[in-house]
């Protein structure tokens, strides 16, 4: 139990409600894991892997229609509206606790109720935030014991006085029509009911490090980002930091894990993390960030020695796998690994594979894995103050219109690139996959408040910090008029890394467009890698007529936000369009 009033009081008040059978206060102990994972075992919900090429290993499989996160079931509840947004479905808060108390009326009776205390950051760091979830599913304990910093020292942070986000979570029946993710920003409350999966049931991560977290940051003058964090050491030594945004299932992970080309002798990337990160103004005006998190729920298809050999050296070990394929003898598999297609696999859903049933790993299946496992994991990335950012990095899956990377002109038409980001959407959420979508600052799904508002948060960022990173934006894939990937991509993207980092110091050329600052082909280093020049001149190229219907697009985007889009966006379309215009006259 607790000394704290407050959470002895929920967690009354939660029992009285779900009427669970026991009640299970999570300590993190190694012992607890042990025992969580023997009664998984037992009851089919953990099937153990190859223990000798994978010690201590466990495939999970999900509900078949419980496989991603689901932003239409998933709402921000504000008491106004327009404070949740375009961008985010509402629900009045007394109607959407109606409804979910509701659905948790003994939902829990016959399970053991998990009361998970978690930290999210660095044991020590100002900047660190507490949360406490409820759960009925060992499942659920057991990735968040990897993904948070979980148990007694958590509980003795909230203990001590301070603040925590109360997550109640029950997979209910799994039942897609009985689904809810809500977020209640104003009383730190959030509900999910009915799903077992990711981002939908381990509440540290995109509810609470992104949702409520960007609500809190936003009236304390910081920012809660969907951001990798990364370090680039340069052969002298000297480590710059930057954090970039890219939506679901964009590559954050490899990027993050990068290892760079044979021509970069003396060149290191440090990963600090791979999908979230706090920034924060620091005392020497820069912007500090740390990763709330301390594990990786990554994505598997595509994973391999080629693409990311950190990650394949990360997940052979204590790694709880999700909706992969196993071969005959129990070693996890998947679309995208090393080596042939073994010609016996169990698919994801535990058939036969049949090529007919479409891939053999699920395209979202996931491993989470413990970050300190990671062979480039940063020294700095348990620093209590964070790491200092250089470069804040935008991008999106694009196969035309953007370049390979160009450099915003200042921070407002940074925050202008941030705000008109647009991808291909991919199978971390559950719909049509493929179609490009506006997704800013690839915070569609977990902006917790009115993107108009959001924006105009950022742009008072650029007056209150007075060394400001600098914005970038990048796309590794577009793709040629037969339809293929101009740029090799992977552990090539530090050429990009170099480039950028080059431009925080000032010491590499560009060209001025409308758009941004765009490297002249012998800015990009090459060294080593064999692509036409053709191909790198297409890769750079900033067509004004593409650009002109582009900017209209983001026009029309931005007009859904009505009046709470800020002035200083509004200006940055207004130049850019003037300035196209002027080129294409010229
Ligand atoms: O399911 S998660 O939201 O945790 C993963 C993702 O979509 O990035
Ligand atoms: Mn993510």
């Amino acid at each position: 139990m607790t000394t704290n009033k407050a959470l002895a009081q929920w967690i009354t008040e939660i029992a009285a409600l779900t009427q669970p059978d026991h009640i299970h206060w999570v300590d993190g102990s190694d012992d607890e894991s042990a025992r969580l994972t023997d009664g998984m075992l037992a009851d089919g919900s953990l099937i153990r892997l190859n223990e000798r090429t994978h010690p201590n290993c466990f495939l999970h499989r999900s509900a078949s229609n419980d496989v991603a996160r689901v932003e239409h079931l998933t709402f921000v509840c504000t008491r106004d509206k327009a404070d949740a947004g375009e961008n985010n479905n509402w629900m009045e808060p007394a109607e959407a606790h109606r409804l979910l108390d509701g659905l948790y009326a003994g939902c829990m009776r016959g399970r053991t109720m998990y009361v998970i205390p978690y930290l999210m950051g660095p044991y020590g760091s100002p900047y660190s935030r507490a949360g406490v979830e409820i759960t009925d599913s060992a499942y659920v304990v057991a990735n968040m014991r990897i993904m948070a910093r979980i148990g007694t020292q958590a509980l003795a942070h909230i203990e001590a006085g301070n603040s925590f986000v109360k997550g109640l979570h029950s997979i209910g029946q799994l039942d897609p029509e009985q689904r809810y993710i809500m977020h209640f920003p104003e009383e730190l409350l959030i509900n999910s009911f009915g799903s077992g999966y990711g981002g939908n049931a381990l509440l540290g991560k995109k509810c609470h490090a992104l949702r409520i977290a960007s609500w809190q940051a936003r009236t304390e003058g910081w920012l809660a980002e969907h951001m990798l964090i990364l370090g680039i050491e340069d052969p002298q030594g000297n480590t710059s930091y930057v954090a970039a945004a890219f939506p679901s299932a964009c590559g954050k992970t490899n990027l993050a894990m990068l290892v760079p080309p044979a021509a970069f002798a003396g060149w290191k990337v440090w990963t600090v993390g791979d999908d979230i990160a706090w920034l924060h103004p620091g005392p020497d005006g820069r912007l500090w960030a740390i990763n709330p998190e301390a594990g990786f729920f990554g994505v598997a298809p595509g994973t391999s020695l080629k693409t990311n050999p950190n990650c394949m050296r990360t997940i052979g070990r204590n790694t709880i796998y999700t909706n992969v394929a196993v071969t005959e003898d129990l070693q996890p598999w998947w679309e995208g690994i090393d080596g042939d297609k073994p010609a016996k696999l169990t698919d994801w859903q535990g058939r036969p594979h049949d090529p007919a049933n479409g891939p053999a790993a699920h395209p979202n299946s996931r491993f989470t894995v413990a970050a300190a496992q990671c062979p480039s994991y940063s020294p700095q990335a348990n620093a209590p103050e964070g790491v200092p950012i250089s470069a804040i990095i935008f991008g999106g899956r694009r196969s035309t219109v953007a370049p390979l990377v160009f450099e915003a002109l200042d921070w407002a038409h940074g925050v202008f690139t941030g705000a008109a980001v647009a991808s291909e959407t991919t199978a971390a959420a559950v719909g049509q996959v493929g179609q490009v979508r506006r997704d800013p600052m690839a915070m569609k799904p977990f902006c917790g408040y009115n993107f108009g508002d959001y924006w105009a948060h950022w742009l008072g960022v650029g007056e209150r910090v007075t060394r400001l990173p600098k914005v970038f934006h990048v796309n590794w894939f577009r793709k040629d008029a037969d339809g293929k990937f101009m740029w090799p991509g992977y552990g090539d993207n530090m050429r990009v890394l170099k480039w950028i980092v080059e431009r925080c110091e000032d010491r590499a050329d560009a060209r001025h467009t409308p758009v941004g600052l765009v490297p002249h082909a012998n800015d990009i280093d090459v060294t080593g890698l064999t692509l036409s020049p053709q191909t790198l001149d297409a890769l750079l190229a900033m067509d004004p007529e593409i650009w002109q219907r582009e900017v209209a697009a983001i026009r029309e985007f931005f007009g859904t936000f009505g009046s709470r889009l800020p002035e200083g966006l509004r200006a940055q379309v207004e130049r850019i369009e003037r300035e196209l215009e002027r080129q294409r006259a010229a």
